[in-house]
């Protein structure tokens, strides 16, 4: 099938200077009726014909400056419209017919619940009307929204409400105009019957600014937390960057049927409601914190996104690498940064790292896709933040945050490129970042070697590094990276040691970071008078891997001693990866055990505890971390043990774990407080290893929070415990959360989830029943996500079961789904792209159920790149 190319890129030759439209919105049929005023781009042909993309519409009628145009006036493909002869300047009127109602692909126009809703980022408006659908033409809107009056009341699109009237036959229609030109991804529409929570927000300049969220009935009550996110998102970026909101509405829809999480549609951002709705007896601390970040996220998008655009789709993480990185620098401004960085490590290490070992790798600018909705990915959405990151450590705060000022408004209102970027960066922070370039070009993740050398004699201290790059799909070999590798050494007693290169004067400070540029390069430290301990990669200042043959002794030294919350959390990590990873091998050393213990119990009796870090540096990595440290991984022996190392520590510090959990667990009500939301994280993680105890006490704890929690985070925490066992107790508090929530889908779903990932050695059995449950539905992707999503990436020994049913359960979903919902049907199937990573009989079945899927009829192309790339 055909891929779009970067090298293939040419300007639009047509310019749209206005469009209007015009909705009719029914239960059977919405018409749609464009009115676009057109003109060619200057420096075209004046031959060029003017192609507009359509998809899936039914064209009604065509009229050029009025005039109607016949059947051999155009040609109508199944990917659009082209109309052969077309003066400089004219207006185009354009009538389709759409079904909304049976739109399962959730792209366009569609109906969830009681309502019409649109998504069209990245190619869904050509699923309205005929259109130059990209990004690089920029339009004004004026839309005309008309439909029954008592079914759908609220009316809204994008930009200012001009207008509103009655029309016959009981309908009303609502004008509505956006005062900023903007590509049609951008372009949004709902209607329906809808609760709104009102507020305003002042802007630093004095001007106020309504806010509006809009909710089914049922849900009313629970946008109070993203009401206060969205106020703070908006004051953060005012501080921060110095930008205002630049519309006097700002309006929110929360719809219960989403491909993703949210889109920041210009003025009229439309949600999944998992990332907007929240209260304490339906939502969990995650869930607060998530709500956050998203509702911070699409608002940054603002500038970032909607005022300057990207020119072309293999620019996305223009946009979006940059938005993940201001909604992270948001989370870390109203929360703990140290614990916001490992959560973001922890995601890019379980969801990006295995995707650049992949088929699937591509760098964060891809060169050629087939369906650009499978770009939306980890690694330009994550590893993009990281490179954003980078440019803020090379640059310094001041440098980075005028270069996007500059950025911003050197380009207001136009459609760049992510090279526009990168060079005013250089400029703003007077740096040459040519090499720097390669982390858009070149995909695969660096690992770093390091291997040092002391001289007691001189007191001197070599760090010697060297970078390489494993060969991804068309890219056999690689060239050096610019990469800051942020370093300190730790002298014996515990103390930073202060960092002079040989060269340079004495200089005091104690963290610095090193610019590596070639493939191998040393650093001398001098004034040294005993050997360090490093701490490498501090803040994790790039998205590499770091090999330092670090022994068990230092591991646990800079768990104690680093002055670096990351570097910390990552040496515990480091040293519990080892002791499983011996586990995995069959080697079982007496001393692990102790090691591991008296790690932990450092942890907690330091005296300065932060119960949310000790949650953090306390909990066992994860398995699909432990499974990329190995060649060739085989999930149940990982689960094995893990489980194995988890119910050690367990019974070791049961006395430990047992206090923890008396004195984190906040006393009194719930409060969304930081220091009730550590202690409820740490109480949680305390009962975790308590479930693993064996003892009966333990069980019968777990059984207590369940039933006495007065709030989600607690309920969860307990429910997902007693989901791994399958006694009595367990079943009763399953049935008992179903049959309190099963009205209320995004708590359902949690129900859905939690048995999805159970470790409980029949969840694969579980799962079965589960996908043929009456509150299955194949056609809403959140719950599509929390039963197949969960299970084939949260829970990797159930999926990788021997049997290999695990697998052929996934592709027989995918291949129902896909006549649905071809979107996610192809996220859904990420997990079987990853099959090099395992055992060479599952590596087989894997492939198989691939090479199946390749062969079904009529695959989607968002299956069919999926598959075949996995496949090459
Ligand atoms: N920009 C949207 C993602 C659209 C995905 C289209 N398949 C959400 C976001 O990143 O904010
Ligand atoms: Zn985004």
């Amino acid at each position: 099938r055909a891929a779009v190319k970067l090298s293939d890129y040419t300007p639009p030759a047509f310019r749209v200077e206005h469009i209007d439209l015009y909705f009719s919105l029914g239960e059977e049929y919405t018409r749609v009726r464009s009115r676009m005023r057109l003109c060619r781009a200057e420096g075209t042909d004046p031959h060029t014909p003017l192609h507009l993309d359509g998809e899936a519409l039914e064209l009604e009628a065509l009229y050029l400056d009025g005039q109607a145009l016949a059947i051999d006036d155009y040609l109508l493909t199944r990917q659009g419209l082209t109309i052969e002869r077309v003066p400089d300047r004219f207006e185009l009127e354009v009538h389709t017919l759409l079904r909304p109602q049976d739109n399962t692909a959730l792209s366009g126009l569609y109906r969830s619940g009681g309502m019409f809703c649109t998504q069209c980022e990245a190619e869904g408006f050509r699923r309205i009307t005929y259109y130059p659908d990209r990004p690089d033409v920029l339009s004004r809107f004026t839309t005309t929204i008309e439909a029954d009056r008592e079914r759908y009341p609220v009316l809204l699109s994008n930009g200012n409400a001009v207008d509103r009237g009655e029309s016959e036959g009981g309908r009303h229609w609502v004008r509505w105009d956006d005062p900023w030109p903007k590509p049609s991804y951008l372009f949004a529409l709902v209607a329906g019957d809808l609760h709104c929570h009102r507020d305003r927000y002042r802007t630093a300049s004095g001007r106020d600014v309504q806010l509006a969220f809009y909710v089914e009935h049922a849900n009313a009550g629970r946008t109070g937390h993203a009401m206060e996110s969205l106020k703070r998102a908006m004051r953060w970026d005012e501080e921060t960057y110095g930008l205002e909101y630049d519309l006097d509405i700002y309006m929110v829809v929360a719809v219960g049927d989403f491909n993703m999480g949210a889109m920041e549609n210009k003025g009229l951002n439309i949600f999944n409601t998992q990332y907007v709705l929240a209260s304490p007896e339906t939502a969990t601390d995650a869930d607060f914190e998530a709500v956050e970040a998203v509702i911070g996220h699409e608002y940054f998008h603002n500038y970032t996104g909607n005022r300057v655009t990207c020119r072309d789709w293999f620019q996305l993480s223009l946009k979006e690498g940059l938005t993940v990185f201001r909604e992270q620098q948001f989370s870390e401004a109203m929360g703990s940064p140290a614990v916001q960085r490992i959560q973001q490590v922890r995601l890019l290490r379980s969801a990006q790292f295995p995707e650049d070992a992949s088929p699937m790798a591509h760098p964060v600018r891809p060169d050629a896709y087939v369906e650009i909705n499978n770009f939306y990915t980890a690694t330009v959405y994550i590893k993009g933040a990281e490179v954003i990151r980078m440019y803020h450590t090379l640059l310094g705060d001041g440098a980075f945050r005028n270069g996007v000022r500059r950025y911003l408004e050197r380009f207001d209102g136009q459609a760049v490129t992510i090279e526009d970027f990168l060079q005013t960066m250089a400029e703003t922070g007077g740096r040459d970042l040519t090499q720097f370039g390669r982390w858009y070009t070149q995909a695969g993740t660096p690992r770093l070697r390091v291997r040092d050398a002391f001289d007691a004699d001189a007191g001197r201290y070599t760090l010697r590094v060297v970078q390489e790059c494993p060969p991804t799909p068309g890219q056999p070999a690689k060239q050096p990276f610019h990469i800051p590798l942020a370093m300190g050494l730790v002298g014996r007693d515990g103390q930073a040691l202060p960092l002079r290169l040989a060269g340079e004067p004495e200089g005091q400070a104690t963290t610095r970071v090193l610019e590596l540029t070639r493939s191998e390069q040393a650093f001398v430290f001098e004034g040294l008078a005993e050997r360090p301990v490093p701490s490498l990669l501090r803040g994790f200042s790039a998205p590499v891997i770091l090999d330092y043959d670090y022994s068990d002794d230092d591991l646990a030294f800079l768990l104690t001693h680093d002055s670096d919350a990351f570097a910390r959390w990552e040496a515990g990590q480091q040293l519990a990866v080892r002791v499983i990873l011996r586990r995995v091998h069959g080697e079982r050393r007496e001393e692990d055990l102790d090691k591991l213990r008296r790690a932990f119990a450092g942890v907690l009796e330091h005296p300065g505890l932060d119960a949310s870090l000790a949650a953090e540096a306390l909990a066992l990595p994860q398995e699909t971390y432990l499974a990329q440290q190995l060649e060739q991984a085989d999930p149940v022996a990982i689960r094995a043990a893990r489980e194995g190392v988890r119910a050690e520590l367990a019974g070791a510090l049961a006395a430990t774990w047992r206090t923890v959990y008396s004195r984190y667990r906040p006393q009194g009500p719930w409060r969304l407080e930081p220091a009730a939301i550590a202690g409820r994280r740490l109480a949680n993680l305390a009962l975790g290893y308590l479930a693993a105890t064996g003892a009966a006490e333990d069980d019968e704890r777990v059984e207590r929070q369940y039933h006495q929690a007065d709030n989600m985070t607690d309920s969860l925490a307990a429910l997902s415990l007693l989901a791994d066992r399958d006694d009595a107790a367990a079943q009763a508090a399953l049935d008992d959360f179903h049959q309190r929530w099963r009205h209320v889908p995004l708590v359902l779903d949690k129900w859905f989830r939690v048995q999805a990932m159970s470790r409980h050695p029949g969840a694969l059995a579980r799962v079965q029943s589960l996908l043929r449950h009456p509150d299955f539905d194949l056609h809403n992707p959140n719950r599509v996500r929390s039963v197949i999503g969960a299970f084939a990436q949260g829970n990797p020994a159930a999926f990788h079961d021997s049997s290999g049913e695990g697998y052929r359960l996934l592709a027989d979903h995918i291949l129902r789904l896909d006549t649905l919902n071809p979107q996610v049907a192809a996220r859904m199937a990420l997990p079987l792209s990853k099959w090099q990573r395992y055992d060479l009989p599952r590596q087989q079945i894997m492939k198989t159920e691939l090479q199946r899927i390749a062969e079904a009829p009529s695959l989607s192309n968002d299956v069919y790149e999926v598959v075949s790339r996995s496949l090459e």
